[in-house]
């Protein structure tokens, strides 16, 4: 499984220059990939505090593990779990693709070169109404605080997420300093990028994520360069060059431009979209938002994977964790994408990772998170 990967991005990072900085006063001229391939975008290029590490192998002995569909391994089924409550409080949101319908046929049915779910002798032929999608990734600069409720309650800028109706429905539960009130507020403020993640599984969209976790170095000063605040979600389209903040006008942004224009029903339901989102955090509290020093490639990785699959979240969590770049191939059920992958792997599941700075590419969540701690921890 381990190989060169045929597919080759193009580097986040523009060529470096032949001085050698020493290593406090380093400076780097960053591109994102949509950048780097097309400087009429309106793109600009920003500066960032760390070099890419040029060269990055496997760790010693490394081989890919056999995907084992719908297994967690024994160590991380609570992990698992938790990240399972996202699907339950969420009712599924992300997880089929915009115009999915599904079909249960015998098995004989489905040639063998065709990706289909096996259920009970039968399988599942999966379809969407999903047209070509756009030719670059959409670029995405993420923070979801994610943070142990009674550790930084932080009201100022609530009024991002609807906190009038917040506030109102919290002062009937006759606001008090106990635990409740704290998670309470602490949940509503960090729903927005969920929903923006969402909404890119169901438009199946390929998402290119400048992870943006507190305290990381890289890519958070960014924001305030490129848009004048540090706020998060923020969303570039190099294919438009239409930049913005706000999940809400995110979310229409993309289902105007890659959808039929309709914001899913469980993305516009206000005070209960809040709150379901914020509920759906409760079983990862305190992971994949604090920056946990790493070593920064100089490629982005590439994870296929879909936004409600716990399986995929717990990956999700340690790039962001390690501010690792990482191009999304979005492939919720419905997702051609998911052919794509089967052809090209002769197996689907997800999350299944390419890594172009060393080659590795392999399945199985708990087994790619060690393999990028492994890798890029510092
Ligand atoms: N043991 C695997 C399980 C991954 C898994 O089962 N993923 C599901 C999505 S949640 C999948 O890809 N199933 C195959 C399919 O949907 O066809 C892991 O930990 O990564």
């Amino acid at each position: 499984m381990t190989g060169v990967l045929n597919v080759s991005p193009a580097p986040i990072f523009r060529p470096f220059s032949a001085h050698k900085l020493s290593r406090n006063n380093r400076v780097l001229f960053v591109k994102s990939m949509a950048q780097s391939s097309d400087s009429s975008n309106g793109s600009t290029s920003l500066s960032t505090k760390e070099e890419p590490n040029s060269s990055f192998s496997p760790p010693p002995n490394f081989k890919p593990p056999k995907p084992k569909p719908f297994t967690p391994r024994g160590d991380k089924i609570l992990d698992i779990l938790g990240a399972s409550l996202a699907l339950i409080f969420r009712l599924g949101t992300g997880a089929l693709v915009s115009g999915y319908s599904a079909s249960f046929v015998p098995k004989n049915e489905v040639p063998s070169d065709q990706y289909a779910l096996e259920i009970a002798g039968f399988k599942v032929k999966e379809s969407s109404n999903i047209g070509p999608r756009p030719e670059k990734p959409i670029e995405i600069y993420e923070f979801e605080r994610r943070n142990s409720p009674v550790s930084s309650l932080t009201l100022p800028g609530m009024e991002h997420v609807g906190i009038s109706s917040a506030a109102r429905f919290v002062g009937r539960l006759n606001y008090s300093f106990d635990l409740f009130p704290f998670l309470f507020f602490q949940i509503v403020k960090d729903v927005n990028l969920l929903q923006v993640r969402e909404i890119v599984a169901i438009l199946d969209l390929d998402v290119l994520y400048y992870p943006c976790p507190r305290n990381g170095p890289n890519f958070r000063p960014k924001v305030g360069q490129m848009g004048g605040k540090l706020q998060f979600p923020y969303m570039v389209d190099p294919n438009t060059g239409v930049s913005m903040y706000e999940s809400d006008e995110i979310i229409k942004y993309l289902v105007g431009k890659y959808g039929d224009g309709n914001v899913p029903l469980m993305l516009s339901l206000g005070l209960f979209t809040t709150l379901t989102a914020g509920f759906a955090m409760i079983g990862r509290m305190g992971k994949g938002s604090s920056y946990k020093p790493s070593k920064l490639p100089p490629k982005p990785l590439e994870l296929w994977a879909y936004e409600p699959s716990p399986f995929c979240k717990v990956v999700r969590e340690v790039l962001v964790e390690q501010e690792l770049p990482h191009i999304l191939h979005s492939c919720a059920r419905g997702s051609p994408k998911r052919q794509v992958l089967y052809e090209r792997v002769g197996h689907f599941q997800v999350p299944y990772l390419e890594d172009p700075n060393t080659g590795v590419q392999m399945f199985e969540s708990a087994d790619i998170v060690e393999y990028i701690q492994a890798t890029y921890a510092r």
